[in-house]
């Protein structure tokens, strides 16, 4: 970072020079090969063309990643490039003195999150938010940082820690094929698009040794996930994985169980001929083993969701009466779903056809057939039902068993993938941009996709399916305590059903709130064309995203040079000890001093005392850079400005600053144990 500001800070001569004709060509009008420009903000002007053309003459020349300023744009390669994310260059990125210098890479964000979070005495946590729209390459680049992870905070030396740390790394990784099994399908912009949103956090302890830190577990939360597509998929579109997972994967024996011969047709299994990558049975039986899911848990979820598919085929016809209620045209799949889902017959076919209605003062119990269309919803509504709630219990599954015990990690690094909804892009603008578009998008989003979703549920639904005699299917709907208290009088009105809506709202609000206390890293990905071919930039589409993420915003504020902003009082906290390192003058005793004309303890007079310590930290700077071993005689002072509440600073001064006080407190540290031996 210091070396893309200021350019004068390497070590040897040659680079010296490297950097100083680097400096010299962008300064009479940027001769550097586009294709090689590795941060945008070198660009020269910053426009959207200017901004395109760079990123097309990168990817022309396969590199994929790029800076711009506080943001690192993917473009998705949309081919195999296993040496991009070999555990070599991991190890390489990690070891480096300043992986920003290196080719810009989601390790390197991967690696600069992780040293803020080791580094620091007082423990940040920090989070990497990844956006971009529909099959941009958001779950990819997570699932890459979250490798990244498992290799570079592995646990070292002794060989039994080693063991168990491997074991829970591979864990981490472990809930992805299942995840992405059961929250993931095949859309039209993406064959394995996330129908859920996630944000991981990655739990690291704080050992005493604060440059050790290691993964000791995971907390995985989802959001809103798209149940609907159980039972209504797009013709071009496929439903969950899993469905066409257990279709294709099963064994002879698995298929007779679970009533799925081969070649059989279900309504809620569109497109079956297509065959991806993702329908790998073995992959996710094998990670949810890993994960403590055994076999007759697995047996049982996989009944279950055949028991859905089979529900999916029930169709019913008009009886003709209104009061007659519809029948089902084939008595097979009524059965046949009965059976796998461990359901009486007859009540599951009475709750699909009947509505009760409660009315009057008495709370009387009416009965009325449903229209064709209203079985159809029931029947859909009643499998959404079942899914998301396998979904959550599978999450809540994985989450005990990947999520450390709080007393063993102190920080963690937070991880949101989102799902890339069109018109829903998460902006990867500075902090006050990103937070002022996410509101405005969420709104939208909140408005567009929730009504979709919105999945009143029946009450006679649940109560069907907590009749259940499956082991599964009563753990997921036990049996409700209200009802069995339904005859005792009681005046006590229900509590007020929580909406899906805001269920959602407050835990993207709660969400917001875990991201606003951590220290935030952003990855825009990029999707250089809709049809997923290499080697092809389609310049409307990626000029689309460019503009709707703002990028070259982006671009302007951190080439300001002052991306980085903290408060006084947080900036005096940080660095009062750099002092002393470099003690200034003392004051002259005849010149006002700061609080002077404030009474002692005032808010004025606290003010003041923080400005004049905020300067003494300041005056540090020239000191500090004179003492940088690279630095030229006569550079310019590193740039800074003190604003009224804030101090506005550029990457560089922020990287100096932190130098210096790791040195301090490296001095310290080496004093206390000085100490420590003349005691002893
Ligand atoms: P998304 O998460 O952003 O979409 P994915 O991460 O699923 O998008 O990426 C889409 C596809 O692009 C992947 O399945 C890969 O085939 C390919 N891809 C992405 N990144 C890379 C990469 N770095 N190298 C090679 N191939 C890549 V969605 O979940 O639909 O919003 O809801
Ligand atoms: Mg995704």
């Amino acid at each position: 970072m210091l070396q893309q500001v200021n350019g004068h800070s390497s070590g040897s001569d040659a680079q010296g020079r490297e950097s100083l004709r680097e400096d010299l060509q962008e300064f009479l009008g940027g001769e550097v090969p586009l294709h090689q420009l590795d941060d945008l903000t070198k660009v020269n002007p910053v426009t959207l063309e200017t901004v395109l053309r760079c990123l097309q003459a990168r990817y022309t020349a396969d590199t994929f990643y790029t800076n711009a300023g506080c943001t690192l744009v993917a473009l998705n390669p949309f081919k195999p490039v296993p040496q991009l994310y070999s555990p070599e260059l991991m190890r390489e990125y990690h070891a480096a003195p300043q992986p920003q210098k290196l080719k810009p890479h989601i390790f390197t964000v991967g690696e600069q999150t992780y040293r803020n979070v080791r580094s620091l005495i007082e423990p940040v946590n920090q989070s990497i938010v990844v956006s971009g729209e529909s099959g941009a390459g958001k779950t990819w680049t997570s699932r890459c940082l979250m490798k990244f992870y498992a290799v570079v905070a592995a646990s070292p030396t002794s060989w039994e820690s080693h063991k168990i740390a491997e074991r829970i790394e591979q864990r981490i990784l472990n809930s992805n094929p299942v995840m992405e099994a059961f929250g993931n399908a095949c859309t039209l912009r993406n064959n394995n698009s996330s129908r859920f949103g996630k944000f991981i956090q990655l739990q690291l302890n704080s050992l005493l040794v604060p440059r050790d830190h290691q993964m000791t577990g995971a907390a995985i939360q989802t959001y809103l996930l798209e149940k609907t597509r159980v039972a209504c998929q797009d013709s071009t579109e496929r439903n969950f994985h899993i469905f066409y997972q257990i279709c294709k994967g099963a064994s002879a024996d698995e298929r007779l169980q679970w009533h799925l011969p081969e070649g059989a047709a279900f309504s809620w299994l569109p497109n079956p001929e297509r065959t991806l990558e993702e329908d790998c049975f073995e992959v996710t039986r094998e990670a949810m083993l890993h994960l403590g899911i055994d076999a007759p848990t697995q047996n049982n979820i996989f009944q279950a969701l055949a028991g859905l598919l089979h529900l999916g085929n029930i169709r019913f016809a008009d009886s003709g009466d209104e009061a007659q209620p519809c029948r089902p045209m084939d008595d097979g799949a009524v059965r046949t779903s009965a059976l796998l889902l461990r359901l009486p017959e007859d009540p599951l076919l009475e709750t699909l056809r009947i509505r009760t209605i409660r009315a009057g003062r008495q709370q009387q119990v009416f009965r009325k057939p449903c229209s064709q269309a209203e079985c159809d919803t029931r029947r859909d509504c009643l499998a959404k039902l079942v899914y998301a709630r396998l979904f959550d219990w599978l999450v809540s599954v994985i989450n005990s068993s990947v999520c450390a015990d709080p007393a063993s990690w102190t920080t963690f690094i937070g991880l949101l993938d989102v799902y890339g909804f069109e018109s829903f892009p998460h902006n990867s603008l500075e902090q006050l941009c990103i937070n002022y578009a996410n509101e405005k998008l969420q709104q939208h989003f909140v408005a567009h996709y929730l009504r979709a979703q919105q999945d009143p549920i029946p009450p006679e639904l649940t109560r069907l399916l907590q009749q259940s005699q499956d082991t599964l299917l009563k753990v997921l709907f036990p049996a409700d305590p209200e009802e069995k208290s339904q005859e005792e009088p009681s005046g006590q009105s229900r509590a007020p059903v929580l909406t899906v809506v805001s269920k959602f709202k407050a835990s993207l609000e709660q969400l917001l709130q875990v991201l606003q206390a951590t220290t935030p890293h952003y990855i825009r990905c990029i999707k250089p064309n809709s049809q997923g071919r290499a080697q092809a930039l389609h310049r409307e589409e990626v000029l689309n995203q460019l503009e709707a993420c703002g990028l070259v915003e982006t671009i302007h504020i951190s080439a300001a040079g002052f991306p980085i902003r903290v408060s006084h009082r947080t900036f005096v906290e940080r660095y009062a000890s750099l002092r002393r390192l470099h003690p200034r003058a003392p004051p002259d005793p005849h010149s006002p001093s700061p609080d002077e004309g404030h009474s002692e303890g005032s808010p004025h007079a606290e003010q003041a005392t923080l400005r004049a310590l905020l300067q003494d930290i300041l005056h540090t700077l020239p000191a500090l850079e004179a003492a940088t071993p690279a630095a030229p005689a006569g550079a310019t002072p590193a740039p800074v400005h003190c604003g009224r509440t804030k101090v506005f600073m550029t990457d560089a001064t922020l990287e100096l600053l932190e130098r210096g006080r790791a040195q301090v407190l490296e001095q310290c540290a080496r004093c206390i144990q000085a100490g420590w031996r003349r005691h002893r």
